[in-house]
């Protein structure tokens, strides 16, 4: 057992955690590849709510598809890594992380989300499936013997194909995706860029060191350092900077070479890592 299987076990043990998040691989100590998983165990983790993790497989999920939780109370399973929060969130086991929003922050908070999730997610899906198809399906597959990989990946692979098309983003050139996913990133860049400044002119105004405390990130437990929609405090966003930091497990090498350039980004992952997830592998680019 290493020491990160052991810090594992410990705090299962003594936290006795009320659930299980099946995460799609085992992958002790680490991200997974899917930044729905990221996402949900960063929410978990900002509501400092305990949890242990599992494999599962998307053919006993809910909904089809990873992550999903079990309670320790044998109800029954949840999918989907928003509607999971919104139940925790309802039943009392974690807090409102979007509480000290306003309307206009929550309207922020889930346009970036939308654009996260809804938009930035296929287009990963496409760089992954169709640019780099093999790296993708050892990983996905690793498990299956190789015959059964190469039918499998191959229905999985047609399977996408055909989504990415019905959605939109497979009738899109590759240097258009590339131009969409740049100006997605350029977004996110702006608004850390924005809320790091915040934090800055705000820290010189008081006794605290500069660039210590970015806007919407406060020490207190439970609380997030995100980007800053907020107004001086809690988490501001679902899922937002958790797939900058969570995507860095799964970016194909393009838009690692895209997310490469923007170093406040880079800066913001590092501090997600490192506050919420230091039991966590670090991942650098
Ligand atoms: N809306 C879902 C999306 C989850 C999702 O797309 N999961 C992917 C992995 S990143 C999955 O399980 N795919 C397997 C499949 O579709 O068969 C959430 O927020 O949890």
């Amino acid at each position: 057992m290493t020491t990160k299987d052991a810090m594992d076990d410990t705090r299962e043990r003594h936290q006795s955690p009320p659930l299980t998040v099946y995460r799609g691989w085992k992958d002790t100590g680490k991200h997974v590849w899917s930044p729905f998983v990221v996402k949900l165990e960063a929410c978990l983790r900002f509501g400092n709510l305990a949890y242990r993790t599992a494999v599962g497989s998307p053919k006993t999920a809910p909904r089809g598809k990873i992550p999903y939780v079990e309670f320790s109370s044998g109800e029954e399973s949840l999918g989907d890594s928003g509607l999971i929060v919104k139940a925790l969130t309802e039943r009392g086991l974690l807090p409102d992380l979007n509480a000290q929003l306003d309307g206009e922050g929550r309207a922020k908070d889930l346009a970036v989300r939308a654009m996260m999730e809804d938009r930035l997610c296929f287009y990963h899906g496409w760089e992954r499936w169709t640019q780099n198809y093999y790296t993708m399906r050892d990983h996905i597959f690793a498990a299956m013997p190789y015959p059964l990989r190469v039918v499998i990946g191959l229905l999985a692979h047609r399977g996408m194909v055909a989504t990415l098309h019905g959605q939109g983003t497979g009738r899109y050139t590759a240097e258009e995706i590339a131009s969409f996913r740049l100006e997605i990133w350029e977004s996110i860049n702006s608004l850390l860029t924005a809320s790091r400044d915040k934090a800055r002119a705000r820290a010189r105004g008081s006794s605290r060191s500069p660039g210590v405390v970015w806007e919407g990130e406060v020490g207190g437990k439970g609380e997030g350092a995100f980007l800053g929609l907020g107004r001086g405090g809690a988490y501001a966003g679902g899922c937002d900077g958790v797939w900058v930091c969570g995507q860095r497990f799964d970016l194909g090498p393009d838009s690692q070479a895209v997310v490469k350039g923007f170093p406040v980004i880079l800066e913001y992952a590092d501090r997600i890592q490192d506050r919420y997830f230091p039991d966590y592998e670090k991942w650098t680019l």
